[in-house]
């Protein structure tokens, strides 16, 4: 089915998320374009969808690469209440929720892996970019930018290593509205209880038992330096506890690949 806004508001049953749907054949970036409404006083739980991004990001401004009409791309605006140093944890709660959808609808095993990745038998299936706009006058707001692989067959030859689409972990085509409107029940569920008690306890505890990497050593990308450890746990903030000889250190963010 095409991913119009017909289509995915029928039967989608949330009430905040998804309550507008702005989809495009072609953008540059749906996170550009969502920031400029959320700029404009657009409410929170608008949604931009595209088939494809001429320009689409990753972190630290990485591409994230899609075949047309095939995956997931999408960035929801969110106007969280909750206070500003626990924003970071929405990029957990998304990755939970996202996994989640993924599981029900394809009956697959998806793991976690920090701060932002979603893997399946070790490879990458989605990706989810926080971007934070903290004004003084119009408010704070978040644009969630979320990519699955869904329909795609293969990918570029530097990242066929690392990257999957759930038709090459399952050999089955899912229909992309209903898996986006499972990620928008399961990410307004999680996020409506959050927002209303600050309370990340189990979205954290979720987190961690989708986690393919506590335990393990690894090897870590943090402001261009690298270093070798054990990732030992996740704390309440996100950050992750890795330690190096016999000391503990705590990081904030880095890309991290896993030795063992
Ligand atoms: P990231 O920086 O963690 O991951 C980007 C890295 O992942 C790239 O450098 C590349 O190695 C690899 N990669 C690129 N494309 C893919 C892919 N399709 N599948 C698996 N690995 C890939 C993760 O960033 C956050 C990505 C968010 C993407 C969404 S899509 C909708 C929204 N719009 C936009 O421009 N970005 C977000």
């Amino acid at each position: 089915m095409e991913l119009t806004e017909e289509h995915i508001t029928s039967n989608l049953g949330t009430t905040i998320f998804g309550r507008r749907i702005i989809s495009f054949k072609s953008i540059k970036s749906t996170m550009d374009y969502a920031k400029s409404l959320a700029e404009r006083d657009e409410p929170e739980g608008t949604i931009v969808i595209a088939d494809y991004q001429s320009k689409g990001r990753g972190r630290f401004g990485r591409v994230w690469t899609s075949e047309p009409g095939k995956n997931i791309l999408m960035s929801i605006i969110i106007r969280p209440s909750i206070p500003l140093e626990k924003f970071g944890l929405i990029s957990f709660l998304s990755a939970v929720s996202v996994a989640e959808a993924i599981e029900k609808i394809a009956n697959v095993k998806v793991n976690t892996k920090w701060p932002n990745d979603l893997l399946i038998n070790g490879k990458k299936v989605s990706g989810i970019l926080m971007e934070a706009s903290i004004t003084a006058d119009k408010g704070d707001f978040v644009i969630l930018g979320i990519g699955v692989n869904v329909n795609q067959e293969g990918f570029p030859k530097e990242i066929k290593n690392y990257a999957t689409s759930l038709l090459i972990e399952t050999g089955k085509y899912y229909d992309r509205v209903a898996l986006l409107q499972e990620i928008l029940r399961s990410l307004e569920s999680n996020y409506l209880k959050v927002n209303q008690t600050h309370d990340f306890t189990e979205i954290m505890k979720k987190w961690k038992e989708k986690c393919s990497m506590l335990g393990k050593e690894i090897t870590l990308i943090h402001a261009g330096k690298t270093i070798n450890g054990t990732a030992v746990d996740v704390d309440s903030k996100g950050f992750l506890q890795l330690k190096v000889g016999e000391s503990t250190i705590s990081l904030s963010s880095g890309e991290v690949t896993i030795v063992k």
